[in-house]
């Protein structure tokens, strides 16, 4: 029997507050409204930023269904959507793409101003939310707010792919993949024969280390104060790894003298100020690129000496490695199905959707890369 246009009745992980377990909650989900969409979700990575909402260093209106990682199928459609249709297998988008802003028509950015990321409501475009739990609203997130087994999104908010793709797999380029590899490829435009420093190896970390070989850089250099990262990222494409804990002198000095006064490329995929400011002097004075990736504490500033960016050094960054969404979403995922990189060796653990804390217990004790709960 069709359930289009009637409340679903199922289960989501909601989050009540901070500092507490997720609660795997009976809610009803309401039909998706004009240019929404309703999935049925079938695999979820568990990522950093979600557990950034439960330790309240993400600000987020509460009660909410977090989880921005995620792969499913259509289940029904609102009036007007014309660019999925039910039975389509579809990723969520956390930074949508509408097409018509300022930012959506500029070649080079992808951060649409329709996103909900930089000043979040916990709310759909129209400033409402579809979930209900025990009477009250509970707000979304990222307007894709994947840790249910139907969630509803705007339409700029999701992206058909192949039919033929492994949910559980693909469900990785809805967040950290995408932000790690586009890192590489598309915003330092990571160049054959070239050397790179890959700060931090963590899920995205290692995402960059795919581009930088996928671009064919010839020295890929993986940085971690933890050695136990080192075999996977070695595995993925590092050629050296060092560890800072190991030197009597500042990481980017070491990396200045690897490598001729500094690295081409070097990216900062751990999140802080120390760190963001040892990629910056590690990429080479002149000719240098230098990335960051990873999300700094709030409300946090950097104090840099301007000479390190007149004597010619690019710093830049990007959400979601500069991808336009809903344009590139789907060649990323046709890019996997053809092997041009692999997801695999990124997921150390699947669960079952219910056993949702002990998947962010594995991601705070450092003991995951990706966990995927499947439904
Ligand atoms: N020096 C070297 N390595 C370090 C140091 C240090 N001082 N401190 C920690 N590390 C290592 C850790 O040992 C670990 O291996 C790695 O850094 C960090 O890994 P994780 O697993 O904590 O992090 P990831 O790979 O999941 O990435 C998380 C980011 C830190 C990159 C996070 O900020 C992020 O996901 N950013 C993406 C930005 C974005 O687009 N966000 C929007 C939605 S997610
Ligand atoms: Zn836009
Ligand atoms: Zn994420």
């Amino acid at each position: 029997m069709s359930t289009a246009g009637k409340v679903i009745k199922c289960k989501a992980a909601v989050l009540w507050e901070t500092h507490k377990p997720f609660s795997i909650e009976d809610i009803e989900v309401a039909p998706p409204k004009a240019h929404e969409v309703r999935i049925k979700m079938v695999a979820t990575g568990v990522c950093r930023s979600d557990d950034h909402v439960v330790s309240g260093s993400m600000v987020s209106p509460f009660p909410v269904v977090v989880g921005h990682e995620g792969a499913g199928i259509v289940e029904s459609v609102g009036e007007g959507v014309t660019s999925v249709k039910p039975g389509d297998k579809v990723i969520p988008l956390f930074s949508p793409q509408c097409g018509k802003c300022r930012v959506c028509k500029h070649p080079e950015n992808n951060l649409c101003i329709k996103n909900d990321l930089i000043k979040p409501r916990g709310t759909l475009l129209d400033g409402t939310c579809r979930f209900t739990c025990r009477g009250k609203p509970i707000h979304n997130f990222l307007g894709t707010s994947t840790f249910s087994q139907y969630t509803v999104v705007d339409e700029i908010a999701v992206a058909k792919i192949d039919g033929a793709s492994p949910l559980e797999k693909v469900c990785l380029i809805g967040c950290g993949f995408t932000t790690g590899y586009g890192s590489a490829v598309k915003v330092a435009k990571v160049t054959p024969g070239s050397s790179c420093a890959v700060f931090g190896l963590g899920g995205v970390g290692l995402s960059v280390v795919i581009g930088c070989k996928t671009a064919g850089a010839s020295r890929i250099i993986a940085v971690d104060i933890n050695k136990d990262k080192f075999a996977k990222a070695k595995e993925l494409g590092a050629t050296e790894c060092i560890n800072p804990l190991d030197y009597n002198k500042p990481i980017e000095e070491v990396l200045q003298e690897m490598t001729d006064g500094g690295v081409d490329f070097s990216f900062e995929v751990i999140g802080r100020l120390d760190t963001m400011n040892s990629a910056l002097v590690s990429c080479h004075a002149a000719c240098g690129v230098s990335v960051i990736v990873g999300v700094p504490p709030n409300a946090k500033n950097l104090s840099v000496n301007p000479m390190l960016l007149l004597l010619g050094r690019t710093w830049k960054g990007a959400i979601f490695g500069g991808y336009k969404s809903k344009d590139e979403v789907p060649r990323l995922v046709t890019d996997f199905m053809a092997e041009k990189f692999p997801l695999e060796p990124l997921i150390t653990h699947v669960l079952p959707f219910e056993e949702i804390n002990e998947g962010f217990d594995l991601l705070r004790t450092g003991k995951s890369i990706r966990t995927v709960l499947t439904f």
